[in-house]
């Protein structure tokens, strides 16, 4: 029986990786190479550092972790430029809808992203009102697939992993919430995806009765 829903961020509730993307491309041409769209997939659910990481692995640059927190640093002033100035008309379509339907079923609501700029969009959205629960990068120290964001969401919800379900986009983030005993709905491609309970394309084909259905 589902009795919470653990919202992932990026990706299922808002399209910030548009905004990562210019931020991270414009560090990729100060540094002098490219950095594509196809790219930037690799860095979806992944932590800032690791993110950066990728991209100097993509640039074949090799740094010191000084330098590299310095970047990073620049990087997030770069994306925060962004996101401080978003607006309730960026949350992605149905997940208002849905998140106001399981409020009326009683369902606690949960939020479980890797982000450490989730409380900043959040408030730009005007949703932070909604969750039970709010779990950010700020609160874990293991990255997804580590079930760790979602487990310390059903915690701070006290509401056991198996009546839980997460809502995911990236892989990573599904093989945290099989791992962390949880049922897990993938927003995105069945190709990527394919673990998941059920996969959708997003939260506008969601409603209660599916959730029942899991
Ligand atoms: P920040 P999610 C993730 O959020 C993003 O998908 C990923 O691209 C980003 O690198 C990560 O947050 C860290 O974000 O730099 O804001 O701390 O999908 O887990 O909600
Ligand atoms: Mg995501």
């Amino acid at each position: 029986m589902i009795k919470a829903c653990i919202f992932d961020l990026d990706g299922v509730i808002v399209d910030t990786a548009r905004y990562h993307f210019i931020a991270w491309k414009a560090l990729a041409e100060e540094l002098g190479f490219e950095f594509t769209e196809k790219d930037n997939e690799r860095l979806k659910g992944v932590s800032r550092m690791r993110s950066l990481d990728i991209l100097l692995e993509i640039g074949g640059i090799e740094m010191e972790q000084e330098k590299k927190e310095e970047l990073a640093t620049r990087k997030n002033e770069h994306y925060r430029s962004f996101i401080t100035q978003m607006k309730p008309d960026e949350i992605l379509p149905g997940a208002t809808e849905f998140i106001k339907e399981l409020k009326q079923h009683s369902i606690k609501i949960a939020l479980g992203s890797a982000s450490k700029n989730a409380m900043t969009i959040l408030d730009r959205l005007q949703l932070t009102d909604w969750f039970d629960a709010i779990i950010d990068g700020t609160k874990v120290s293991q990255a997804k697939p580590d079930p760790e964001v979602f487990l310390k969401g059903a915690e701070e919800l006290e509401i056991a992993p198996e009546n839980c379900v997460v809502f995911e986009d990236a892989e990573a983030g599904v093989e945290a919430a099989l791992a962390g005993n949880m049922k897990c709905v993938g927003i995105g491609s069945p190709q990527v995806l394919g673990q998941a309970n059920l996969v959708i394309s997003g939260l506008h084909e969601m409603n209660f009765e599916k959730l029942a259905n899991l």
